[in-house]
């Protein structure tokens, strides 16, 4: 299988993420890409291809235009003003607060256009995000051209990022990104399938509305688990999206047979909307030594999961989104990508 990673990725090199009450080194490490890469060599996956720059013009397809223009100047502005640490929120327009205005001040605006404290912004992070979903959209090309399965080793991941907002370590939604793209290429409905043991509510925000994007995510129970308000099983999609969006939440330790009975849920709703291209959102933060997660899935449980998406018969494109079990982030993704071409 044809992999796409941009060396660019490797720009974002934040130190802190707060954790509880206090700022840790970010689960989302670069290294994470480096053992994947080597992953895929040891495996003999296949080539690993630098993307192309598509410009901002897919990305302007599915995000906002000032959040765009936030994200690629609030580093140089925040250096500016003499502040020399990385950028965290701290205040939002929450409920109780006036959404419709944009503060001037950097301050504000970083609350305004985030929907999570742990993410910080720092130098390269908008860099690394336009690489980011440069592979995506060169992994979506390959797929679109020659019909064969590929891989976007996307860092950072974009499941998390809404038209307007960053967070969850996601700034630019790479899998909407591509979706949006691949209707814009002609296909007239698309699939985003999410593996990631987090709810992928920036691809559900997205598409909420719209019938041309389905949408299913299979997740840790937002009850007791990030991002907590958004992922429930009664989102279903509104208007024209009604339908649309499917929702599988678990709870902590739940048995994989369990999971992957919703995942049949979901491929026969793929297949009974007669979705043409499947996006699969690949976090292997579902496996069960993950530092920050609390689903089982073994090895040989992704090498079951990849098996079985092959067997939905459809032009696919896998693109990373979490993992933090680092030693072993390698393996899973391989072992999805080797049972989807066994
Ligand atoms: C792309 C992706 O997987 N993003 C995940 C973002 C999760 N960030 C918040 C993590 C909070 C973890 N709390 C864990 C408690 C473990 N005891
Ligand atoms: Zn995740």
């Amino acid at each position: 299988m044809m992999t796409f990673f941009s060396e660019q990725s490797f720009r974002r090199q934040a130190t802190t993420e707060l954790y509880g009450s206090t700022l840790v080194t970010p689960f989302e490490t670069p290294r994470r890409m480096e053992i994947v890469l080597e992953a895929i060599e040891r495996a003999g996956l296949g080539e690993v291809r630098a993307p192309n720059d598509y410009g901002l013009e897919p990305v302007k397809a599915v995000h906002d235009a000032g959040y765009i223009e936030f994200l690629a100047n609030f580093w140089p502005a925040w250096q500016a003003e003499g502040r020399t640490g990385e950028a965290i929120p701290s205040i939002w327009p929450a409920r109780t607060l006036r959404s419709d205005r944009i503060p001037r001040s950097l301050g504000g605006k970083l609350g305004y256009y985030a929907l999570a404290a742990e993410t910080s912004l720092c130098e390269g992070t908008f860099e690394a995000a336009l690489a980011s979903k440069d592979t995506a959209l060169a992994a979506l090309e390959h797929t679109f051209e020659s019909g064969e399965p590929s891989f976007g080793l996307c860092r950072p991941p974009g499941h998390h990022a809404a038209t307007d907002q960053f967070g969850g370590y996601c700034f630019f939604n790479n899998a909407a990104i591509a979706a949006q793209r691949a209707l814009d290429r002609g296909y007239k409905r698309v699939a985003v399938l999410d593996v990631d043991f987090h709810h992928g509510n920036g691809t559900q925000q997205i598409f909420y509305r719209r019938s041309d994007v389905f949408f299913a995510s299979l997740h840790g129970d937002p009850e007791v688990t990030f991002p907590y308000y958004l992922g429930y099983a009664d989102e279903t999609g509104e208007g024209e999206g009604e339908g649309f969006t499917a929702n599988y939440p678990m709870a902590p330790k739940t048995p994989v047979s369990v999971w992957m009975q919703a995942l049949e849920k979901a491929l026969a709703q793929i297949a009974r909307i007669e979705c043409e291209l499947l996006i699969v959102s690949l976090g292997v933060d579902i496996f069960e030594h993950d530092p920050i997660s609390t689903f089982t899935f073994t090895r040989d449980d992704f090498t079951a999961l990849g098996e079985r998406l092959a067997d939905a018969g459809l032009p696919t494109v896998f693109l990373m989104e979490g993992g933090y079990a680092v030693d072993d982030i390698g393996v899973n993704v391989v072992s999805v990508l080797q049972g989807f071409e066994a």
